[in-house]
């Protein structure tokens, strides 16, 4: 592992560990030119990995990216930039190594855009630093970059369980009522979220008292039933008098700045609020310990929004817009001042500018947001994990942070944010789980069945059938959307029989996290990173790898009763219907068109592997599932073989691979 410093870059606590640092002339693979913009020529057969949860394939090789973290509404494929900026990139061609551009600034990835043998990578000013490793495989530079940047976070196994959501759950009643519909519908649960309407008007770390009379009473209600409250945390903290978070915030001088040093005001939720200084170490810790007002009431469990960060406006702009169109009464208007009016109302949020108007403070400096934008959410949900660590030194909590950098993975999983209740967004649900992983993000998951839009129940039902394998297995959905808790729908029973099935694999899939986790490897992987030397493997980005024994192909189109799935060697295929109804048979190497009735689940079980399940039909939540005693499905049942399971309570911060792990032989 080499570094070669470019200009002078800004820390941006992305790395880890120590690398030989080498003459940033001497940058081998790139011919550099301007000082910022390092060029590749790939060959025909190369394909491009990295950049985390994005749009696109897997292979990111045609499309020009971004580093720029952006509150993005739509994912569609003319984007490109979403929520987090994963600046690395593997290279899988005639050569294979990884460079990681440690910049918490703006960056391009221009991977055979404009032309389509080169690679491009243009970064901001001139000032970062690159990062080139190598392996013989592409795990092998998946645990390179790892070793760079850290291991991952993991958080308790009550976060492996199902957790229902929605934007519009107002209040301890419409809380009472998911957890009364999902009994009566007998579906285990674990969590409920709280989105931002428990908060009195949006102020963080608070509960407003209508809604929630007695809360601590409820958290500990809850807790009693093995129910996990789980409130969102936003980035804004509202600017009102009084508030003594904000009080403090100013006092303390903890906020982010105008160049003039005034407060930098600006508009989400809330109304007018300012951002935390998260670069300055005493404002991230002032933060941090603010969790405590939740901790104190046994919440042990967060996910921190809106920290790219989103600015619906500032007041500067939004006062300009205005006097600019108050130009516009009394005169003649015509075509161009209609859409130059249009243009000035539909581009006040999430303007790039804003970045440059405010400033954070390091050792005493004011630089602008624009230098260190990619790294906001990193130290917010940084600030909130080590704040997490001294209220709760002695268990995991859960934590999990919408925008992400490299190296959050050490503290927090995330979630890929407002996908859509698309078939296509189901797809790409399956690909970026592999992005994320291939970053570090074990612990995250998209929002099933879709966050915009409305979901139709076959749609639910496929989502949740990839669902199930999530390490974060969250139904999330957004204000106004038609209900989508799986109560809501028909089919009951088979919507019941897939999340217990997702129970029955909690000790699988709890124990090959944390095996990954340990081993600095994925949890999903895409089939090219398993089956390296297979052409065909290469090109399929619908299937995924999951630990080390099971193959998944899941249904993502609608009206289909099968798919077509290509098995990169011989495996044994188990349709389930649930634990205990499934079908079973053995499939050779190459295409296969398999069906798979729309409460169907396919599962192929690898050579010389073994699938462990547990008796999950009669559990309410993770605290019932019995990690002992599992049932083995087997490629072979004639043969024997052993799992490794990693199983440590599921609390302790400790990560142990040899204390925690146990051979089983079935
Ligand atoms: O502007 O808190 O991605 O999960 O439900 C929207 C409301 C703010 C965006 C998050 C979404 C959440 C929503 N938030």
């Amino acid at each position: 592992m080499k570094k070669y410093v470019f200009g002078t870059p800004i820390p941006t606590g992305a790395v880890v560990a120590e690398a030989e640092q080498c003459r940033a002339e001497d940058i081998p693979y790139f011919s550099v030119s301007d000082g910022n913009v390092l060029n590749f020529k790939m060959d025909n057969d190369t394909a491009v990995y990295g950049l985390g949860p994005n749009v696109r394939g897997i292979n990111k090789r045609g499309w020009i990216y971004e580093a720029f973290n952006t509150d993005e509404v739509l994912h569609v494929e003319d984007r490109r930039r979403l929520y987090g900026s994963h600046t690395y990139l593997l290279i899988d061609g005639a050569v294979k190594f990884g460079v990681f551009i440690d910049t918490a600034g703006f960056a391009s990835f221009d991977i055979g855009y404009t032309k389509s043998d080169d690679l491009t990578v243009t970064v901001g000013d001139g000032n970062f630093t690159a990062y080139i490793f190598e392996a013989d495989t592409l795990t092998g530079l998946v645990k390179e970059l790892r070793k760079l940047t850290g291991s991952s976070y993991v958080p308790p196994l009550w976060a492996f369980g199902f957790n229902q959501s929605r934007w519009g759950y107002k209040n301890e009643g419409d809380i009472r009522s998911v957890l009364e519909n999902y009994r009566r519908m007998d579906v285990p649960i674990d969590m409920i979220t709280m989105d931002i309407d428990y908060m009195d008007h949006y102020k963080d770390f608070t509960v407003d008292e209508e809604k929630f009379p007695k809360f601590p009473e409820f958290v500990s209600e809850m807790d009693k039933e093995h129910i996990h409250l789980v409130p969102i945390i936003d980035a804004g903290i509202k600017a009102e008098e009084g508030d003594p978070v904000f009080e403090e915030c100013m006092e303390k001088g903890y906020y982010c700045k105008k160049a003039d040093k005034t407060p930098f005001y600006l508009a989400v939720w809330p109304g007018k609020c300012v951002f935390p200084d998260f670069m300055n170490d005493d404002a991230a810790r002032w933060f941090g310990d603010q969790y405590k007002f939740l901790t104190d009431m046994g919440i042990r469990g967060f996910w921190n929004d809106m920290n790219e960060p989103s600015i619906f406006y500032s007041f500067d702009r939004l006062k300009m817009v205005m006097d600019k169109i108050g130009d516009y009464k009394d005169k003649d208007l015509d075509v161009s001042a209609f859409w130059e009016m249009q243009a000035l109302l539909s581009k006040i949020s999430q303007r790039e500018e804003y970045t440059k108007d405010f400033h954070h403070t390091v050792d005493g400096k004011l630089i602008s947001n624009e230098k260190l934008h990619n790294i906001f959410g990193f130290k917010m949900s940084k600030a909130a994990a080590e704040g997490l660590e001294r209220l709760v030194p002695n268990e995991r909590t859960l934590i999990f942070s919408r925008s992400t950098f490299v190296g959050l993975h050490r503290y927090a999983g995330m979630w890929y944010g407002d996908n859509r209740s698309w078939w296509e967004h189901l797809k790409l649900n399956v690909r970026q789980a592999a992005e994320a992983n291939m970053s570090g993000f074990i612990y995250s998951g998209a929002d099933i069945g879709g966050f915009g839009s409305n979901a139709t129940e076959d749609l639910a039902m496929r989502w949740l059938a990839f669902g199930i394998f999530s390490p974060l297995f969250r139904n999330h959905t957004a204000l106004g959307t038609r209900d989508q808790e799986f109560y809501r729908f028909e089919k009951l029973d088979d919507f019941r029989n897939l999340v217990r099935l997702r129970y029955a694999l909690l000790p699988f899939i709890y124990s090959e996290v944390m095996k990954t986790a340990c081993n600095d490897d994925m949890y999903f992987k895409p089939l090219s990173f398993v089956y390296e030397d297979d052409k065909r493997a290469k090109e399929v980005e619908d299937e995924l790898i999951v630990g080390d024994s099971i193959l998944i192909a899941p249904v993502c189109e609608q009206n289909r009763t099968g798919r077509y799935v290509y098995l990169p060697e011989k495996m044994r295929l188990y349709r389930m219907r649930s634990q205990t109804d499934y079908d079973t048979q053995v499939f050779e190497k190459g295409d296969h068109y398999i069906e798979c009735a729309l409460n169907e689940v396919l599962i192929f079980v690898r050579p010389g592997h073994v699938l462990p399940i547990t008796d999950a039909r009669s559990v309410s939540s993770s605290y019932d599932v019995d990690f002992d005693s599992l049932t083995p499905l087997k490629f072979d049942e004639n043969e024997r073989v052993e799992y490794i399971q990693y199983f440590d309570g599921g609390t302790t911060r400790e990560m142990n691979f040899e204390k925690f792990t146990r051979k089983i032989e079935f």
